[in-house]
């Protein structure tokens, strides 16, 4: 192993895991890099282990902002040491989902875009310590990040005292993957002067004064990310009408053929439909503005179907990674890292004419979708970027399997139990069932397109039967309801463990 990273401003600074949690606050905010990985691993860590011999429960706690979910390194250890006492804007970890939804936890679960003027304008609580993961810090204090690149400039620029994680595991070819810019602040705001996906803007490094470095910890260790799961025959099924849409699109001259940059989500379908795209004779190379390139770009790569990617952050499985490594100085041409204020940026998002792909937990008759909270109340991850994307997309795709839990949940409903993306911004929904095409058409036509072609069909009776009856009682006959059945579907689950009747 190379010794990475030795210049005067690393030698003076150095320290142990334990040294640097030592000099943390015992209550107050932190901040850190991180989005869907790339957090820091070895501070968290040392700071659990610090409570659990120091404080005892109750005497430790923190906000804590990332860009986006971690993973067990950070929001696990410090869940499960009951430091959280605050969070945002999104996390996918089970027990912090446990603390938020017991009550524990405050989350506060946001645009991804909207974070960083929250923090500049003094809206949430100042930064007293930020902790990002770098592959190597300059004697100037340039801080080169790792594999995602999050809030980390936003959080180095505020915070009070900036500590880094130096982890080894990362190549240093690593640097010159990023592109930090960070937008001004409105009333000030200029265009931002991205109009390709592959236009650079800004410096590949995070500036910090080196006098506001505190620490800096050696490291050598990988992110957890499970691998995918080959696609099914349900996400297949999603991913085959998703391209079956796309095509006919360009056949009808609403998309160019060499088609539009896409965003896709996180998780198995989103993953399943880059599969598919690159196994499609017809697919050409594409273009990828997005947040997360996961293990299925290299599908893509494979079929020689990528011709650039923007990312925040590159999330793979280990099989991956290892590939990623094999051919990192070639991969510099195809991919950039942008800070999330530039990648979810909704003006460079509306300007590229992206197609947007996320995932619903449900979507009801009229096409509105939650992607957040179970049977209404139960936090699962947070919206992501899913809102700064399908807000500004030129084509909002959701998609979700027609039922979750072997059948006993539809994904279709009557009306969703809460409300992420609304009946505005949501455009095409896609189940393993079919495709509803939303555009221009009134509410009851998008009810009559989403029951038949998305809802699984032991549901499409109830449904047609419920907008029927709503058609016929409703107040109003715009978006016709029945206010005392309008959940039934979900009463009957919390009753009797399935939506469908005995
Ligand atoms: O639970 O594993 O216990 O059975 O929800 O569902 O089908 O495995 O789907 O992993 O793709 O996650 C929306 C959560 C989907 C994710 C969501 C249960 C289901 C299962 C997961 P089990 P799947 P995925 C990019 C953009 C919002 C943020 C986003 C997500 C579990 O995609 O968090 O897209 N999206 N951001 O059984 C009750 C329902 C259900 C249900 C599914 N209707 N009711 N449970 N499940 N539907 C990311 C970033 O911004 C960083």
């Amino acid at each position: 192993m190379p010794i990475q990273n030795d210049n005067p401003l690393v030698r003076s600074k150095l320290m142990s895991a334990e040294d640097a949690a030592s000099l943390l606050p015992r209550t107050g905010t932190i901040a850190t890099s991180g989005f869907t990985n790339g957090h820091p691993k070895a501070i968290p860590a040392a700071l659990a282990r610090r409570i659990a011999s120091d404080g005892g429960e109750g005497e430790f706690g923190y906000n804590l902002y990332t860009g986006a979910s971690t993973g067990e390194e950070l929001d696990g250890v410090l869940a499960r040491a009951k430091a959280i006492r605050y969070r945002t804007p999104f996390m996918s970890t089970p027990d912090l989902r446990n603390q938020i939804n017991s009550g524990e936890v405050e989350f506060v679960d946001a645009h991804l875009s909207h974070l960083s003027s929250y923090i500049a304008h003094g809206i949430l609580d100042p930064i007293d310590a930020a902790i990002v993961e770098a592959v190597d810090v300059a004697s100037d204090g340039r801080i080169y990040l790792t594999t995602s690149s999050g809030m980390s400039p936003t959080f180095v620029a505020y915070a009070r005292e900036v500590f880094v994680e130096l982890n080894e595991a990362h190549p240093l070819e690593l640097k010159g993957y990023h592109d930090i810019f960070l937008p001004e602040l409105a009333p000030h705001g200029r265009p931002i002067h991205i109009t390709s996906v592959d236009d650079r803007i800004g410096v590949p490094y995070v500036s910090c004064d080196p006098g506001r470095i505190r620490g800096i910890v050696k490291t050598h260790r990988r992110d957890h990310v499970e691998p995918f799961r080959k696609p099914d025959a349900v996400s297949a099924a999603i991913a085959g009408h998703v391209l079956e849409f796309v095509r006919h699109e360009v056949a009808f001259g609403r998309i160019p053929k060499n088609l539009l940059p896409f965003q896709s989500g996180v998780g198995n379908v989103a993953n399943a439909v880059l599969a598919e795209m690159a196994a499609a004779d017809w697919v050409p190379p594409v273009r990828m503005y997005t947040e997360v390139l996961q293990d299925s770009v290299f599908d893509l790569l494979d079929a020689e179907k990528l011709e650039f990617a923007s990312t925040c952050a590159l999330t793979f499985s280990p099989a991956a990674e290892t590939r990623f490594h094999e051919s990192i100085s070639e991969l510099r041409r195809r991919f950039v890292i942008r800070p999330q204020e530039i990648s979810n940026n909704p003006e460079v998002i509306r300007r590229m004419g992206i197609i947007a792909m996320n995932t619903a937990l449900e979507v009801d008759i009229y096409g509105h979708v939650n992607s957040t909270h179970v049977m209404g109340s139960a936090m699962m991850n947070g919206i992501g970027g899913s809102g700064d994307f399908t807000r500004n997309a030129y084509i909002s795709i959701f998609l979700t399997p027609s039922t979750a839990k072997g059948g006993k949940i539809s994904a279709v409903v009557p009306m969703v139990s809460h409300v992420d993306h609304v009946e505005h911004s949501v455009q095409i929904v896609v189940t393993e069932q079919g495709l509803a095409d939303l555009r221009g058409l009134c509410p009851v036509r998008r009810a009559r397109a989403i029951i038949e072609n998305c809802a699984a069909p032991q549901y499409r009776d109830l449904l047609e039967e419920y907008l029927d009856h709503a058609i016929r009682v409703s107040k109003g006959g715009h978006m016709p309801h029945d206010l005392d059945r309008v959940f039934e579907l979900h009463r009957r689950y919390a009753d009797t463990g399935s939506m469908l009747p005995e």
